[in-house]
């Protein structure tokens, strides 16, 4: 048997995914992997966010419509977010990437997420219901955009000690 190569990779159910009310069967189908969750939280995804997330992305005709789409614009107030996960294991990349299926819709395996769940908006979108990192360069990068070191248990990035800034925060009243 060879080494495992022990990867992090980004997963986000994405707005169209929580308003089809696909998040159990999504979860069920990444559990065939066997892969660790080391961290989840539903975001409210700012302009800011979309943008860094798909950053190498900023020159595509269809970016702007992507914005909308990741911060769940077209979908109604209750649909403004997406819900955020890592998951940690042996060739984690590859193997929730093959379960998610190919990013357009139409060309996905039919037994894929996006192959099953997916489709193409009238404005040209890929509304594919989940995104999932491609290399281990894009999932440090994204997981290190999405999440605090204190939001994932256990130590996957080094990380260090910082004075907190005296800001206004909320607390539970
Ligand atoms: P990926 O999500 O499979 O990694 P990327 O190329 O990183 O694919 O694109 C990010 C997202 O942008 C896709 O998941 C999809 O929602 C959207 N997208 C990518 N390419 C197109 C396109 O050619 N037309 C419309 N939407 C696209
Ligand atoms: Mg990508």
């Amino acid at each position: 048997m060879s080494t495992p190569d022990i990867q992090n990779t980004l997963v986000l159910i994405k707005p169209d995914g929580l308003k089809k009310s696909l998040t159990g069967n999504i979860l069920t189908k990444l559990a065939e992997t066997r892969l660790i969750i080391v961290g989840a939280k539903v975001v409210s995804v700012s302009r800011e966010l979309a943008e860094q997330h798909y950053i190498h992305l900023k020159d595509k005709p269809f970016f702007p419509e992507l914005l909308n789409y990741i911060q769940g614009k077209m979908y109604g107030e209750e649909y403004k977010r997406v819900l955020a996960m890592v998951y940690r294991g042996d060739g984690a990349i590859q193997k929730v990437r093959d379960i998610a299926g190919s990013t357009n819709p139409e060309e996905a395996d039919s037994t894929s997420i996006r192959g099953a769940y997916g489709r193409i908006t009238t404005k040209g979108v890929f509304e594919n219901v989940i995104h999932a990192s491609s290399s281990t360069a894009d999932s440090e990068r994204e997981i290190k955009l999405w999440f605090k070191p204190a939001e994932i248990v256990g130590n996957i990035y080094p990380a260090k000690k910082a004075m907190a800034e005296a800001h206004e925060h909320f607390v539970w009243a």
